[in-house]
This record gives structure tokens, C-alpha cells and sequence, in this order.
């Protein structure tokens, strides 16, 4: 679909002219039950927004970090102190600032707390502007759904099986539709499972890793790939693998390379994202010449950074960007590192966080920001669904078109 003219566009920002009369937070669960910040934020018109703040696992030295209480409670992991300085320090600057701006007052501070009011404003812009988030966000520009990479395996800290890397991705490749793609993958992961049960029994088949996705209790990185490739021959040939090293969590991840690049000419792996250390550029560099023709998605090593997507640009290192708004602590930053990427001609994938909630805002943004991919993990638990459920809203109930694989 293509948006709108710029007067109509400019109607789709009234609400962002709103000021923020009050700032409420309080301390709620992730996904994995650690505490998380929510926080409402209301107008002067009375539309509010609303939001719940992801975390991740596999986290890297250059995201912002998030304020913890530390002590006894949830074993250091409360979020208290950052409600109370949601409430406090933050709700005092805010007051009277116009909804669209709110990000510009939100620089610096820990990502919990910015992020929790940058999303909660953003959605109660758009709900003044009687808009879809993704519309309020996009204003004139030309929007699509995006090609879902859906976790069917798990390992690295999301499932601790004993298999190092941490994500064994299907990406349907000839989907027509988003509920197309969605039911192709949906059929991979339910072979996959299948085939799980038939080497491991029921019970491996039935327990879920953090992301929704199946594990195997193997001390080989190659089972849950070999288990992936003969459930995608099985289901549809359509389908390529992806796969998330997360190489900051691997003790030698350059030992790893040379069994990364025998796994891509065997297997129909069509993405590989952190194959090596976040500060690691002259092995980046060399990565990029080995695998550099598949799609090389830098994670941990970009960091949502525009910055460091400049740097890598420069370099000629990666050629995506994952984009998860709590590694930088806003929208606006966060929208950055998309216009960063988009500027040197790489692709952008925005992904949740493997502690994630029942927050559905990442759907919106990938509309919104046009990024033609999304990673929210496997067709599985409610804080997954809650993201492709809406993906599927959008395709049906507004219209907007499916943009496929980009590659
Ligand atoms: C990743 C994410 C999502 P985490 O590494 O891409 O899969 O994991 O949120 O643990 O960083
Ligand atoms: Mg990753």
C-alpha cells in the first residue's frame, strides 16, 4: 500500500501536537516471569498509550542496559527504582511536552525506563490521531508486511541443550500473502516437532525453549539443523534456513567459522546473523568476503546504533541490521539505525527479545518503519502470537501488501 499524500499525512500526526499530562509505571513480568517496566502515558486529550518492555538474554557490551534493584527481591532482577524514576524524574519533564517529542527528552538513562515512555507515547500519538500505530509512524511513506524469520530450534541461552548456537530459523521464501507465510512455517515447525518426537520422544517434542521453539538435549550443533532441513524437504522446498549464532555467548565463536561455512554449502541457509564478537571487525570483514553473498545480519555487533551501522558501512561488514528498539532506549533512536541502513543500501530486520511480553508494538514498527523483515521467535506462546496476530490484523483488516522475502 502505498500511504498518503503529506496534508493527510500531516492529519495522521495531529496527536503527536498533544502534550503528556501524566506518566504512570509499575513493576510486570516478561515472558520469562523476570519483572519488566509497564508504563501509561495520558494526554491532555485523554488518549492514552500503553506499553511493556522487553529484555533479552544474549546481550551485547554495546546495548543500553536496563536498571535493575539488585538485593533479594526477584533476585536482584526488580525494576522498582526505574517505575520510580518513571514517575518521578521523568513524568516531571515530560509534563506539558507534546507527545511527539517526547523522545528528544529522553536521551540518556537506562533503556527500561526511556523505552517504557518512548513506546507508551508513541502509542498514545497515534490513538490522538485515530491511527494505526504503523500509520501514525509511517506519515507519507510507502509501507509493507514484512517477511517473518521464525524460530523452529533453540539453544545457546535460550534453551541451554547443550547445542551453542542459539536460533535455527525458517524464512519462507515463495509466500504470496503474510498469512500465506505464516501457515507454511506454521506446517515446518509441526513437522519439525514431529520429527523431534520420532529421535527424542513426546516430551522434547512438547517443551518450549524461551522463543516458542523446540530443543534437543544434543552436544551437537548440527542436529536441530539436520532436524529443520528434513522437515522443510518434508513440508516445502520454499522455505531457507536462518541461523543466529550469537556469538558473544560462545567461548571461541572463530573456532566456529570454518563448520559455519561447511553448514552453508550443505543446508539451504539463506541468513546467518553474529557469527563472531561484537568488537571483532577485522573478523567481520573476513566473514563478509567468505558469506557476505547470503544475508549477513549483524545483531549484537550494530546494537541499534546508527553509529555503528556508519562504521560497519564504511568497513563494508554485514549487510542487515537486527533493529530492537531496547538496545538504544527509544523509537527515535531506534528509527535511526533504520534510516542508517537504508542509507547504505542494507536490509533491516526488526527482531523482539526473547524475554518479550504481551506487547504487540514491534508488529507496528516493522509496518510502520517498512523494515521487510521481523524476528519475534516461533509460532508458539502467547507473547509470539501477540506479534503475528497482529501482523495478521494488518494484512486483513487495513489492506496493507505482503512484501516477501527482499533478497
Ligand atoms: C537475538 C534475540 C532474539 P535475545 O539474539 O536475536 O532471538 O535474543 O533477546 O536473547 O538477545
Ligand atoms: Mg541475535
Amino acid at each position: 500500500m502505498n500511504a498518503v499524500d503529506n496534508n493527510e499525512s500531516a492529519q495522521f500526526r495531529e496527536g503527536a501536537r498533544q502534550p503528556v499530562t501524566s506518566v504512570r509505571a509499575w513493576e510486570s513480568l516478561d515472558s520469562r516471569a523476570h519483572p519488566t517496566v509497564g508504563c501509561v502515558v495520558t494526554l491532555e486529550s485523554g488518549h492514552q498509550g500503553r506499553a511493556l518492555v522487553p529484555t533479552g538474554a544474549s546481550v551485547g557490551q554495546f546495548e543500553v542496559a536496563d536498571l535493575r534493584d539488585g538485593g533479594a527481591r526477584y533476585d536482584g532482577l526488580g525494576v522498582r527504582d526505574a517505575v520510580v524514576r518513571i514517575e518521578t524524574t521523568v513524568a516531571e519533564t515530560l509534563a506539558g511536552v507534546p507527545a511527539g517529542e517526547v523522545d528528544d527528552h529522553l536521551d540518556g538513562g537506562p533503556s527500561n525506563v526511556t523505552l517504557a515512555v518512548s513506546q507508551a507515547s508513541a502509542r498514545a500519538a497515534a490513538a490522538a490521531s485515530g491511527q494505526p500505530l504503523w500509520r501514525y509512524l509511517n506519515g507519507s511513506g510507502e509501507v509493507s508486511l514484512p517477511c517473518p524469520m521464525v524460530n523452529i530450534f533453540s539453544g545457546g541461552r535460550h534453551a541451554e541443550g547443550g547445542v551453542r548456537v542459539q536460533d535455527f530459523l525458517a524464512i519462507p521464501l515463495a509466500a504470496g500473502s503474510f498469512a500465506e507465510a505464516i501457515e507454511v512455517v506454521w506446517r515446518v515447525r509441526r513437522r519439525a516437532a514431529q520429527l523431534t518426537e520420532e529421535r527424542y520422544g513426546t516430551l522434547m517434542s512438547r517443551l518450549v525453549a524461551d522463543e516458542g521453539g523446540l530443543a534437543v538435549l544434543a552436544g551437537d550443533d548440527a542436529e536441530p539443523l539436520e532436524l529443520l532441513a528434513r522437515a522443510i524437504e518434508d513440508v516445502d522446498e520454499n522455505v531457507g534456513i536462518a541461523i543466529d549464532v550469537a556469538a558473544t555467548q560462545i567461548e571461541r565463536p572463530e573456532e566456529f567459522l570454518s563448520t559455519l561455512e561447511r553448514w552453508c554449502s550443505r543446508y539451504p541457509i539463506v541468513s546467518v546473523e553474529d557469527p563472531l564478537d561484537d568488537d571483532d571487525w577485522d573478523g567481520w570483514t573476513d566473514v563478509t568476503r567468505r558469506i557476505g553473498h547470503l544475508q549477513l545480519v549483524g545483531d549484537d555487533l550494530f546494537a541499534t546504533s546508527a553509529a555503528r551501522v556508519d562504521k560497519a558501512a564504511g568497513l563494508g561488514v554485514a549487510n542487515t541490521v537486527l533493529v530492537k528498539p531496547n538496545q538504544v532506549g527509544s523509537l527515535r533512536r531506534a528509527a535511526d539505525a533504520v534510516a542508517a541502513a537504508r542509507h547504505h543500501g542494507y536490509a533491516t530486520v526488526v527482531s523482539a527479545r526473547s524475554g518479550d511480553t504481551e506487547d504487540d508494538m514491534i508488529a507496528d514498527l516493522a509496518v510502520g518503519w517498512n523494515a521487510g523483515q521481523i524476528k519475534v521467535g516461533s509460532i508458539m506462546r502467547s507473547e509470539r502470537l501477540a506479534k503475528y496476530n497482529r501482523l495478521l490484523e494488518i494484512e486483513a483488516v487495513d489492506g496493507v501488501r505482503y512484501g516477501g522475502w527482499p533478497r
